[in-house]
């Protein structure tokens, strides 16, 4: 029997995931859109917790002022009748043409200004709807032709923007981290902040990088033909793992927005054990707690009906992922290939508590490298073994 989300497992959903009507490079809606507040009853009822948007998702990016907080209202009303939390906010600082050459890293300085207001108005709004995290997806920022920016010069901006934004979110007192989202490309050439190495680095050396972090996306390190899970695992070394979106992609392609565990599933199994059981062998890593989020896209084959159960593919599937990872752990095969395989020992550090260097360097240790080179690590059978609870 297929298990049954709730509130305790804490999935939300992105308003423009259920709503995306269809629309591609090659073709317009496949399907009508609701009203934004339109979508939180079903979600609420499918088990989700919460949802997430972008400004101009709700309401139009022109609209007038009296106007928007009319609609913002409504929306929030909606997720409160609902039971829903807004848990996260982001700005669309690309639909619009205006920001066809980037947000915050336009040549244009007007178009700066422009998309910084953009962006902290919408910071308030996010700490008005009682969100936590601010998701900022540069999605315009970037290039197709390396003669089009000084690329110094762009990073200088993109980390000004970034430092203003989270100095703002200080100086007003609002309980809101940033979430970076890394993706390579698309629909730039090439986007900056390609990856979550490259956002962390960024993030590092900001002013107020201490409320900056990650919000990773599955695909978009997939595009990049990185490993998700250990994107993951760095940035919670790095206690930087502020949001995540869960999603599903197979291969480098354009960007999918599968429902998660549609594409690599191998990989979304060891991104769940990542989520749930943490890290067996460092127990004092900080563990991910915060929101389950989809960012996927209905495929365009879809009606209303199949919206919804996708929407219920993405929980479901968690579910199930996560229930085969805590089985997988708890086996004492599994456990028993483990201590053969050394997995515990790489939470032993190298050096001697309080071992210096030099004592280090003059130390006589019997070693035999033929030996060791000649161990088995058993790590196929271990890896065939996840496999069998995978798909067992
Ligand atoms: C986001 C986000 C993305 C993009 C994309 C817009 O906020 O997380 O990946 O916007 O979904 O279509
Ligand atoms: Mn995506
Ligand atoms: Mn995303
Ligand atoms: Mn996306």
């Amino acid at each position: 029997m297929a298990p049954v989300p709730s509130k305790t497992d804490k999935f939300s959903f992105g308003l423009w995931t259920v709503g995306w009507t269809g629309t591609d490079p090659f073709g317009g809606d496949s399907r009508p859109s609701l009203d934004p507040w339109e979508y939180s009853d079903k979600l609420a009822e499918l088990g989700a917790w919460g949802i997430t948007f972008h400004d101009d998702d709700v309401v139009a990016y022109d609209a007038p002022e009296e106007e928007r907080r009319a609609t913002f209202k409504k929306l929030k009303d909606a997720a409160d009748k609902a039971g829903l939390v807004v848990e996260m906010v982001t700005t669309n600082t690309f639909s619009h043409p205006v920001f066809k050459d980037g947000g915050l890293t336009s040549n244009d300085r007007a178009v700066r200004r422009y998309g910084l207001r953009k962006v902290l108005r919408n910071v308030d709004l996010a700490a008005e709807m009682g969100a936590e995290t601010f998701v900022m997806w540069g999605g315009r920022e970037g290039a197709e032709y390396d003669s089009s920016k000084d690329l110094f010069a762009a990073h200088a901006r993109y980390a000004e923007g970034l430092d203003t934004v989270a100095g703002y979110i200080k100086s007003q007192g609002y309980n809101l981290r940033i979430g970076l989202e890394p993706k390579p490309n698309e629909p730039r050439g090439d986007i900056f902040l390609p990856t979550i190495g490259h956002a962390l680095a960024l993030a590092d050396s900001l002013e107020h990088g201490d409320i900056v972090g990650l919000n990773p996306e599955v695909g978009h390190e997939q595009m990049a033909n990185l490993n998700y899970t250990h994107g993951l695992a760095l940035a919670l070394y790095r206690d930087k793992l502020f949001h995540i979106d869960l999603n599903g992609q197979r291969g480098l392609k354009y960007d999918q927005d599968l429902a998660f565990g549609h594409g690599d599933l191998m990989s979304a199994f060891f991104t769940v054990d990542l989520l749930v059981n943490g890290f067996p062998a460092s127990p004092e890593a900080t563990r991910y707690e915060g929101p389950i989020h989809f960012d996927y896209k209905p495929s365009r084959t879809e009606g209303m009906q199949g919206v919804w159960e996708s929407a219920r593919a993405n929980m479901v599937g968690y579910l199930m992922l996560a229930e085969k990872a805590r089985k997988f752990r708890q086996d004492p095969a599994v456990q028993d290939l483990m201590q053969k395989a050394s997995i515990f020992e790489l939470a032993q550090p190298t050096l001697d508590e309080g071992e210096s260097v030099a004592d280090f360097l003059a130390a006589t240790e019997e070693f035999d490298a033929d030996a060791k080179g000649a161990r088995e690590y058993h790590f196929v059978q271990l890896q065939q073994l996840a496999l069998e609870h995978l798909i067992g």
